[in-house]
């Protein structure tokens, strides 16, 4: 994944060589990278070549890369560490880390569309539909505007899940059925892939709220304990901490019964499954 990220995104040596340089470091040398990960894992139930995965994998791991840039400017989010190094507007500068998120969401789109990355046209076009409203405002974006306009706010546990299936779920939920359309007859593992989704999703953000909470600054690589010093809900204020990870817990199992429906193991999906509610960075 990281030599498919290095290759696509353009080098530092071609102008506009500041904004290039800026990109590539924030993308590359840093990230979890669960999302290609849970796009080549989706690929595999559906028989998906990997040659092809990757390069879906590239375009949802550069839309999440441009969210964290976007996220962390002073407008936002307001932070100085993302990744464990200075944040894109620290290290550069607040216009270029704009342009950096427009550039990359861009490239996304670019990537998806480069090539033959599904058995027919048709099934690709559905991919970029996917990713672009996954995106958007009513995706990740709109997820991105409860969430400033909530700040402070009193939500309730359905108005915070309404937000975080939009923040941080629809992105996840691209990445598995972008995986799954380069394979065979994706329609036939949807059903049962769009669920395990919306739960790993979902299950991804209570951890996060965890680990907002519980975890160091060193460790995270993103400074903790923001949520509570912005007075923002999250599952941790709303439940508490331990009833948060036991509902991580439950959207676990939620999510690997939900892989019981189809007609593969899918061994590395229940596995990242374990990981998003085990992780702690
Ligand atoms: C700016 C349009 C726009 C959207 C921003 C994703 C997002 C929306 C903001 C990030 C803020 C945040 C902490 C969200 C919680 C979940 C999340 C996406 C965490 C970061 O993802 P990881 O842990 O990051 O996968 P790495 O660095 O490992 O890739």
């Amino acid at each position: 994944m990281e030599g498919v990220l290095a290759e696509w995104l353009p080098s530092s040596e071609i102008a506009p060589q500041r904004l290039h340089e800026a990109m590539r470091y924030a993308v590359l040398g840093g990230g979890k990278r669960v999302r290609p990960l849970l796009a080549f894992a989706a690929g595999e139930v559906t028989g998906a070549d990997p040659e092809r995965v990757q390069h879906a994998a590239a375009a949802v791991e550069l839309i999440h890369a441009y969210s964290l840039v976007h996220d962390d400017m002073p407008a936002m989010d307001d932070d100085a560490l993302r990744r464990g190094k200075p944040t894109v507007h620290v290290e550069f500068d607040e216009a270029t880390a704009l342009l950096v998120g427009d550039a990359l969401q861009s490239l996304a789109f670019e990537i998806l569309t480069s090539g033959p990355l599904a058995d027919d046209a048709a099934t690709q076009l559905k991919m970029v539909q996917l990713l672009a409203q996954a995106s958007g405002s009513r995706g990740m974006a709109g997820g991105q505007a409860i969430d400033l306009a909530s700040v402070g706010k009193p939500l309730d546990l359905t108005e915070l899940e309404f937000m975080h299936i939009h923040k941080t779920g629809a992105l996840i939920r691209a990445a598995v059925l972008l995986g799954a359309h380069c394979g065979r007859g994706p329609e036939a593992a949807t059903g049962a892939l769009d669920h395990y989704a919306k739960c790993i999703g979902l299950a991804f953000q209570v951890v996060d709220d965890v680990l907002d909470a519980e975890a160091p600054t060193a460790t995270l690589g993103k400074t903790a304990g923001k949520d509570a010093a912005n007075n923002k809900p999250t599952y941790v204020s709303l439940l508490g901490a331990a009833r948060a990870r036991d509902l991580a817990l439950e959207l676990r199992a939620d999510a690997h019964a939900a892989l019981d429906k189809l007609a593969v193991p899918a061994d590395r999906l229940r596995q990242l499954a374990d990981f998003v509610v085990e992780r702690t960075f």
